[in-house]
């Protein structure tokens, strides 16, 4: 029994070792290009209050899995001391609502739901868009950023195979022996 024991804790500890060591390759970082709005003013219930905009990952591989995917907004008010801006985000692509926003000023990320991620996937590209829900404001520019799942490499995967056979047989020996 205890040799039992000792050959599991063998082969735990040695895959541990064997995956800390070697090519797990890395997810990847992708970004947009930095979509520049033109400092466009938006107002509620005016003529020009939605523009929509397509983001597109640079390097990204169609159909690689996300992981997560971010957009950067910058707005800001166009008044400083309005009581009221706000924004609704939208993925047209997906027709899905993203959040509403305080568009006062406005300059961070906003964390995309998964919902998102096929239309990303198919081709590395989605379109959204921003609208006024209350007060005038200003759309400066807007990123994506994707994030995609870590792989492990073809060669790990042989590489900690054969480790394991090997130290299954090296654990028999040593605690049977
Ligand atoms: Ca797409
Ligand atoms: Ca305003």
């Amino acid at each position: 029994m205890a040799g039992r024991k000792g050959t599991l804790l063998v082969l735990l500890l040695s895959a541990v070792m064997i995956f800390g060591m070697s090519g797990i390759s890395s997810g990847a970082v992708y970004y947009s290009d930095v979509y520049n709005a033109g400092n466009v003013k938006l107002t509620f219930g005016g003529t020009a209050d939605s523009p929509q905009f397509s983001l597109l990952l640079i390097g990204y591989t169609p159909f690689d899995d996300l992981i997560g995917a971010r957009l950067h907004l910058r707005v800001y008010d166009d008044n400083p001391g309005d009581p009221s801006e706000s924004a609704l985000i939208l993925a047209t692509s997906s027709n899905v609502q993203i959040t509403t926003i305080n568009a006062y000023d406005f300059n961070g990320w906003i964390d995309l739901p998964s919902s998102i991620f096929p239309s990303i996937e198919n081709d590395g590209a989605t379109f959204f868009i921003i609208r006024a829900t209350a007060g005038d404001f200003i759309f400066s520019n807007a990123q994506l950023e994707g994030t995609t799942a870590p792989v492990p490499e073809p060669g790990t995967m042989m590489l900690l195979g054969s480790g394991l056979v090997g130290l299954a047989g090296w654990g028999r020996k040593k605690f049977r022996g």
